[in-house]
């Protein structure tokens, strides 16, 4: 099939490419490309070249399921762009959708460009663990001014149009840019192409400022690849020759594709977009129309869920059993949009007109009429059911209802509504406005097009959702649990919670944004101990006595974290430091319960502690068909726990570190300490792949 074809449009050589979904550049492209150039240069009655593309978008970039293919270089691409810029005849680009990546590097090699409006322009490479690689760090800067490039290759955001006329980027907005560019081309044949690599940049004279902000962002992760990469081109950009830069790009942008962070940064990418595929859910599945959702209990969670519909267009009545608990609701619903404001998401004006659309009421009537509801009262059964029971009775025929749940039983919720097929589990991350992970929790008898109308919804308001089975803690905390209670068994041995946050978020290790003693004193050590307690008298829970005991006893003596100005550290000024109280009662634990104390414990057992068994709870939870696929679990990860997405997650680190390897140092703590309750017992899923020497990432259900 061709993809890059040449033709002619009266006096106009149109070079057109049509590869679906997102015209990516791959060999194939690169190489049709080529040709295509060549059939323009050897037609002489052209006067101009028009580049455009068929479908939704202009070349949204590079392929990235190409960059890990030995036949794919940057090389034969950059030449032909190369070849483009070179040319006597004019070439004008006619822009549309997401021009990103390779496809903005493309329009800046051609000699004009005319877009659509509302059509983003961005480079966003560093979100891949890369830097755009086909010229575009020695051309943006000449084109938009090296404040503007290095912005846009830092952060990878895309910017509208407007901007892009602006900056420069852009000649010209045309409602249709095929027509525009064409009229760009005639008017630019004749005289000799302007090419974007003679340009000066334009605010040189200011680098040293940009320059040193990019030097600070370097020193600042000194373990990332790109930032320094930025750095380095960005500099090459006012300091050496073009073609010298260029070469420094093309070195630099080898070393990164090839990278373990870029490879798990691309299994990122696509992992997300896996998420959304659900088995026995397609297109032809549909879809439940919602515009109106209501929202049970106005505490933290409710009213972030509350903004986060609020922000996404939708109409919101939340409801709370008292009077006091709705005007908090309000108050803090009213602070996210005054947040928002002041950081410049929206205005003023947008900020009431979003509050307009919420509406209140203290009755759980008020959400009769609702499309779909969300109960978000306290992580307690008993009040769920009675709520369920009531909702079931209340809510409109075929309106949704979740259950937003961390860890609870989704099916007798659904159950004790009496209609199951319209119910779905959610778990919100807090605070749910801001954070990007939504566990969708799949019950039994959930209908397909409620999961479908669910899964739409959280693209709509933001969210990366991943889809889970019934069970407890589902995804996300049931393999946290099990990495909380190697923590504060590590604690008990004698490692401080210091030690092991430290080893949690450094770099070296790990580096997860927080490590889980701050974590649960941030987030309450009453919120986590209580939903424990509750676990084990459900009798599903753990039976060993000893079984998170210093959660447990935190909580009984009032120590409940940053709230309290005790938990797992005391408090100084907001700021963590050692407890002493805490280290004593980490003693009086390990005697109760029988755990021999050691005077010093590894870094690296610390880390082989926390995460393998982590990764054994996911080999059992792909196992029993909680999670779809391997990648679900790194998705729930890192948009949701704080995992590095430089790491891929658990089960693609899981698998750079050797399945022999975790499976061998499990064996190990099994036979050095003993395992009673199993923790150290291997899943036969891992044990198996470890043996054949096959990877946990690609594992799929038969
Ligand atoms: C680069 O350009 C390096 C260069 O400097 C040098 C080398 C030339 N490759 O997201 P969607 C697929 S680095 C391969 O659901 P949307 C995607 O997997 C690249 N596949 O749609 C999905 O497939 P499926 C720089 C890609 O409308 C389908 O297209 N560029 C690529 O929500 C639809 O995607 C980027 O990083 C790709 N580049 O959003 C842009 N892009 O249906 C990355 C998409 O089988 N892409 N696919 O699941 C995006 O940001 C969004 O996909 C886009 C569309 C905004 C384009």
């Amino acid at each position: 099939m061709t993809i890059v074809s040449y033709g002619r449009d009266a006096d106009i050589g149109v070079i057109t490419i049509d590869n679906p979904p997102v015209n990516a550049i791959g060999p194939a492209l690169a190489r049709e490309l080529a040709a295509a150039l060549d059939a323009f240069q050897a037609d002489g009655d052209a006067v101009a070249l028009v580049v455009e593309c068929a479908g939704s978008t202009f070349v949204a970039g590079g392929d990235i399921a190409a960059f890990g293919s030995p036949d794919f270089t940057a090389g034969p691409f950059n030449a032909t762009l190369q070849r483009l810029s070179d040319m006597d005849r004019p070439a004008v680009a006619a822009l549309f959708g997401t021009v990103l990546g390779g496809g903005l590097e493309l329009a800046m090699a051609c000699h004009g460009r005319v877009a659509a409006p509302g059509t983003r322009f961005g480079m966003p490479e560093v979100t891949l663990g890369l830097i755009p690689g086909s010229l575009g760090t020695q051309n943006l800067p000449r084109l938009a001014g090296l404040k503007t490039a290095a912005r846009m290759i830092s952060d990878g955001k895309p910017i509208g149009a407007e901007a892009a006329l602006e900056a420069g980027i852009i000649d010209a907005l045309a409602d249709d840019p095929g027509q525009g560019a064409r009229t760009l081309a005639r008017k630019l044949a004749g005289s000799p192409p302007r090419r974007t690599q003679d340009l000066p940049v334009p605010d040189r004279d200011q680098a040293g400022d940009v320059l040193a902000g990019l030097k600070a962002a370097a020193d600042a992760a000194p373990w990332l690849a790109t930032p320094r990469a930025i750095h380095d081109t960005m500099l090459a950009a006012v300091t050496m020759p073009y073609d010298a830069g260029v070469e420094l790009e093309q070195a630099r942008f080898a070393k990164l594709v090839a990278s373990p962070q870029s490879r798990a940064m691309r299994h990122l990418f696509f992992a997300e977009r896996e998420a959304r595929k659900i088995p026995g859910l397609g297109r032809e599945t549909a879809s439940r129309d919602v515009s109106r959702v209501g929202v049970i209990g106005a505490g933290t969670m409710g009213a972030g869920i509350a903004t986060a519909f609020l922000n996404a267009g939708f109409a919101v009545t939340v409801t709370d059993a008292t009077q006091a608990g709705l005007d908090r609701g309000l108050s803090i619903i009213q602070g996210n949009l005054a947040s928002a404001v002041k950081r410049g998401r929206m205005t003023e004006a947008q900020a009431a007109k979003t509050l307009d659309r919420l509406t209140l009421g203290l009755d759980l009537s008020a959400v009769g009429d609702c499309d779909m509801v969300i109960e978000a009262v306290f992580e307690d059964m008993a009040l769920k059911l009675d709520i369920a029971a009531q909702l079931g009775a209340i809510c409109r025929p075929g309106a949704i209802i979740a259950t937003n749940t961390s860890t609870l039983d989704v099916d007798r919720i659904a159950a004790a509504t009496a209609r199951p097929g319209d119910v779905i589990g959610t778990h919100f991350f807090s605070p749910a406005h801001i954070m990007r992970l939504l566990e969708v929790v799949r019950g039994a008898e959930t209908a397909p097009d409620t999961l479908q109308t669910v899964m739409g919804l959280a693209r709509k308001i933001g969210k990366t959702a991943v889809v889970s089975g019934v069970c407890y803690g589902f995804i996300g905390n049931r393999m946290a649990e099990v990495y909380m209670r190697e923590s504060e068994a590590l604690q008990m041995e004698g490692a401080s919670p210091s030690q092991i946050d430290g080893v949690v978020q450094s770099t070296e290790y790990l580096g997860m944004a927080m490590g889980p003693n701050r974590m649960l004193d941030m987030a309450g050590v009453d919120v986590g101990a209580r939903t424990v307690v509750e676990w084990i008298a459900g009798g599903e829970g753990p039976t060993d006595p000893g079984y998170r005991a210093m959660c447990r006893a935190l909580y009984e003596r009032g120590d409940h974290g940053q709230k309290t100005g005790e938990g797992y550290y005391r408090y100084e000024n907001r700021q963590p430091v050692p407890s002493e109280k805490t280290a004593a009662l980490a003693e009086e634990m390990a005697a109760k319960h029988g755990v021999t104390r050691r005077d010093a414990i590894p870094d690296q057992e610390i880390l082989e502690r926390l995460l393998f068994p982590m990764v054994n709870e996911a080999a059992m939870i792909l196992d029993e068909g909680i999670a779809y696929r391997p990648s679900d679990i790194d998705v729930v990860w890192t948009a949701g726990y704080g995992f590095p997405a430089w790491r891929g997650g658990p089960l693609f680190m899981a698998d750079e570190i050797g399945l022999d390897r975790i499976v061998a140092r499990m064996d190990h703590y099994a036979a050095r300490d003993g395992d009673p309750h199993g923790y150290w017992t291997v899943s036969p899923l891992l044990r198996q792949l470890a043996e054949a020497r096959a990877s946990l990432t690609d594992w799929r259900r038969e």
